[in-house]
């Protein structure tokens, strides 16, 4: 059902400093107007250092039964509103991180909260179905109104799932089948391939491979682990496959001034794909597919240009290996555009597109060849969840009705020119300012120093992400605002001037 968000101009704001861009200086300031949705608190409120008391409570009573070493504090999710995350301290932070960037329009939406008062929609939430055999009459109808609203250009079907990584183990499971099936002409497996498989030999359990990049973040399930490079400490002591990985581009800054070394860089990791698809080739191992990220995100928020993905896209199709794009984490907006990929420019589209966090349930939409053959191949309980259908109906709803995408474009704008005035400022501390719309990244001169800034940060009431060996990532809500970049820049400002 539409939903009809009141958006409230606020005439004047009371901020005491104000930002002021080019000078990098802040001032006292009653005049700046502000724009603020109805449910967005004000501003950060610090009452404790973060985690408070009650937190460090929290986490005693919890480590006595799992381990809570990740745990960064406790949170009070019924206070938390639009971009602020308040914790079980009262203390209210403008949230830049999203619960690793899969909060699409903020804490406790009035659209979301909406829809859990609406009797129709009880049973959704209340029985939850085994959906690839027993789903509610309105599936297809709510597919249509959400996911398939949104699919990437030339992809009319999509597979829901639980998570990023079931999405992604099942869409590597798509490729493999759909490789094979094309490989035996579409005749029916043989009684050695059904005897084989079961004994984990070939030609059942086919030698084929999946190409990965350095530096790519793709789950950490075994299938996916496999096609993962960004930590150590994600692989360490799990028995993997001999996968091909290739190298990723890495960019040098600003981008404009080195372009022709830029350029030189991608045609190098482009080459190195083809060579690794012809050596696997070779060692019996065939490439089925080969899987990337827009922005290797976990990785370090690493970029390549449009054009490097194009030829990527070209050399998928020159040896008939499967082109896999996982728009888990940059999925949903925050790039400006709906898909990340959508700023390269296809001529043909990728066989799958994987998404899961501000999608709010994971999944993937595939090319009709890469449809399974018979029921079961790709397959589990859920196979997803109805209820987040519905909810991801009135996200894309407020999505078009406020024009978020155009807003994300603004903020990230705003908020790129702001790193990039910090980085001069700042020259000894901050590099390598870059990102798409939100999807914002930069460089801290050390890991350590990074790490204390993020804390710093967040004793200001700033949550922010790190990403790769020593880069702090942005990841706010589509609903993050230019008053709100503002707002973290003159922050961020203070946390910078103690490092100086
Ligand atoms: O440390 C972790 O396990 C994290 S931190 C952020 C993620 C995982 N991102 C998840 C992710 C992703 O960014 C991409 C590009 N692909 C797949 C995944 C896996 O998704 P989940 O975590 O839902 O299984």
């Amino acid at each position: 059902m539409a939903s009809f968000l009141k958006m409230r101009q606020f005439a004047l704001c009371h901020q005491k400093k104000i930002w002021h861009g080019a000078s990098g200086c802040r001032s006292i300031s009653n005049t700046a107007t502000k724009t603020q949705l109805e449910f967005d608190y004000n501003g950060p409120s610090m009452k404790t250092a973060v985690p408070g008391p009650r937190s460090h409570e929290l986490l005693k009573q919890l480590g006595d039964i799992q381990n809570v070493g990740a745990i960064n504090f406790f949170c009070n999710y019924e206070e938390s509103k639009g971009n602020y995350l308040v914790d079980v301290d009262g203390n209210r932070m403008l949230d830049i991180y999203t619960q690793i960037s899969s909060i699409p329009i903020g804490y406790n939406h009035p659209a979301l909260l909406k829809l859990m008062t609406d009797p129709n929609n009880m049973s959704a939430f209340v029985n939850r179905p085994a959906l690839g055999i027993l789903p509610p009459e309105n599936f297809a109808e709510k597919l249509s109104e959400s996911l398939l609203t949104v699919a990437p250009s030339g992809m009319t079907r999509v597979q829901t799932m639980a998570c990023g990584s079931c999405s992604n183990e099942n869409a590597y499971k798509a490729m493999f089948i759909w490789y094979k099936n094309k490989e035996r002409g579409y005749s029916a497996p043989s009684e050695e391939d059904h005897n084989t498989c079961m004994v984990n030999q070939a030609p059942g359990c086919p030698d084929l491979s999946i190409l990965s990049f350095m530096g790519g973040f793709h789950g950490r399930t075994l299938g996916c682990l496999a096609t993962t490079h960004s930590k150590s400490i994600h692989k360490l002591d799990v028995p993997t496959f001999d996968w091909p990985i290739a190298p990723f581009p890495r960019l040098q800054y600003p981008l404009e001034e080195f372009s022709r070394e830029n350029a030189q860089e991608e045609a190098r990791c482009l080459e190195e794909v083809e060579d690794l698809i012809v050596k696997w080739r070779q060692k019996g191992k065939p490439v089925a597919g080969i899987v990337i990220e827009p922005i290797q995100a976990e990785g370090g928020d690493n970029h390549a240009s449009p054009n490097f993905f194009r030829s990527l896209r070209k050399i998928a199709q020159k040896h008939d290996v499967a082109f896999h794009v996982d728009e888990v984490q940059t999925g949903g907006g925050s790039t400006g555009k709906f898909w990340a990929h959508e700023h390269w420019g296809l001529d043909d589209p990728a066989e799958i597109v994987s998404f899961s966090k501000k999608l709010l349930t994971g999944g993937y939409y595939h090319k009709d060849e890469l449809q399974a053959d018979k029921p079961y191949r790709i397959f589990n309980t859920w196979m997803g969840d109805p209820s987040k259908n519905l909810f991801l109906v009135e996200v894309l709803n407020v999505i078009r009705k406020e024009n978020l995408l155009d807003r994300v474009t603004r903020s990230g704008a705003a908020l790129l020119n702001g790193l990039y005035e910090l980085q001069a400022q700042y020259p000894g501390i901050l590099s390598r300012a870059r990102g798409q719309g939100t999807f914002c990244a930069i460089d801290v001169r050390d890991d350590a120093t990074r790490n204390n800034i993020l804390l710093k940060a967040r004793d200001r009431g700033v949550l922010l992400g790190g990403c790769g060996d020593r880069s702090i990532r942005f990841r706010p809500a589509l609903i993050f605002q230019e008053y709100h970049v503002h707002l973290f820049l003159n922050i961020f400002n203070d946390v910078l001037d103690e490092f100086k």
